[in-house]
């Protein structure tokens, strides 16, 4: 696969719709762009196998939270994104820190996003990255690339966000805020009030909930009463949608929907991405998620792979011929049996790229320990 278009399509001309899709989002993408919201997903999924392969073999410390088998959510939400919008990421939303505003251009220096080099600088808990080996996940945030910090109080950022909101509207900004919470944290009380607050003043905010069905090692059905998370919204007098969170389209569709309706003024909404959570709750929970969950139900999730069901579609759309489909099979394995070889070389490059730079820098002096706790000289 080159990840081009084929002959056949048009250069930069939106893709042409079936039927059932006459107004969706997604009608007005080209080509080209259904071949790179594919590309990225390769790079969410090579961005994870890489880091559980490290972690498996001693180099990393801390604890991993895949995102394996979610990156359709990530992928889709973020691809429609001005650079001038906002996000706030959570734990198992690694990626986002350095792939939102990508369609900007991977190499383009002006992109509103942490670069690969700074978000692996962080994983590999090297001087000079944003959390200076306090921590090596998603801790982070950066104000000029419009990403919000992320904390590990579960909702605790949907306040912020809605704060971000309020604050860009006052200065005549039109930015969106997209929020990203599992489906566990919508239990919490402060998303209960972020969300009525967003809703009262009819802010720009767009929290998606990532049902991957499981917080942790409690199921869904003893989180929420009702099946559909989506239904949160009836509460506040908002629109909630539900898109299928293996199918990287339907979730841009949905999410795209929400945005237009955030960015034309009429307020908040909630997006339901349902998914399946691939391996444990963090690494150190894998062997125990093994005996919770049962192996039917881990089968038929895993086998839903956001990297198959795009690519059915591309070759369904003629954007992917089949044997170009059949060249890097990422798809329907688990880490340990994903090689190199199975990403296009682009994809490698790029996360080679952020890994060299973490292996060059320097790690930590003891002296950054005390950096931001104790006041200088008190
Ligand atoms: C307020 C709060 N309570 C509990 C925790 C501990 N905790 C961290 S992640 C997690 C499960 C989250 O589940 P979910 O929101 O569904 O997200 P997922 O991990 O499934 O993506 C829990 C209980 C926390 N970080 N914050
Ligand atoms: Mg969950």
């Amino acid at each position: 696969m080159t990840l081009t278009p084929t002959a056949s399509s048009a250069k930069s001309k939106a893709a042409d719709a079936a039927p059932g899709e006459q107004r969706l989002p997604r009608t007005l993408l080209t080509p080209e762009d259904h071949l790179e919201i594919l590309k990225q997903l390769y790079l969410a999924r090579y961005f994870d196998v890489r880091l559980i392969k490290e972690k498996k073999r001693g180099r990393l410390r801390g604890t991993l939270y895949s995102s394996h088998n979610q990156e359709a959510v990530l992928v889709g939400s973020l691809f429609g994104l001005k650079s001038t919008d906002w996000i706030s990421p959570i734990h198992r939303d690694m990626p986002a820190f350095f792939m939102k505003d990508l369609r900007s251009g991977w190499d383009n220096p002006d992109r509103r996003a942490m670069s690969i080099e700074e978000v692996c600088a962080q994983v590999w808990c090297k001087s000079g990255s944003p959390g200076r080996a306090r921590d090596n996940w998603s801790h982070i945030g950066k104000k000029s690339a419009g990403i919000i910090h992320s904390t590990s109080m579960l909702a605790g950022t949907i306040p912020v966000a809605a704060g971000v909101a309020y604050a860009d509207r006052l200065d005549g900004g039109d930015a969106v805020i997209l929020t990203y919470n599992g489906e566990g944290s919508t239990a919490q009380g402060v998303f209960h009030e972020a969300i009525n607050f967003a809703a009262v003043h009819k802010l720009p905010v767009v929290t998606i909930i990532e049902n991957n069905h499981w917080a942790y090692g409690t199921p869904t059905h003893l989180e929420y009463p009702l099946q559909d998370f989506a239904r949160r919204a009836d509460g506040y007098g908002i629109p909630g949608s539900i898109a299928d969170g293996q199918d990287v389209f339907d979730v841009y569709d949905k999410v795209m929907e929400a945005v237009d309706y955030a960015r034309s003024g009429k307020g908040p909404s909630i997006v339901e991405c349902k998914t399946f959570r691939a391996y444990g709750h963090g690494d150190h929970d894998d062997d125990r998620a093994a005996k919770y969950r049962p192996v039917e139900e881990v089968e038929r999730g895993r086998n839903r792979d956001p990297i198959a069901v795009c690519k059915s579609y591309l070759v369904e759309k003629g954007y992917l011929t089949n044997a170009e489909a059949e060249k890097y099979k990422a798809e329907n394995k688990s880490a340990g049996e994903t090689t190199d070889e199975d990403f296009p070389p682009e994809v490698v490059a790029y996360l080679k790229r952020g890994v060299d730079f973490a292996l060059k820098s320097p790690d930590p002096s003891p002296e950054e320990g005390g950096m931001w706790v104790f006041r200088e000289g008190a």
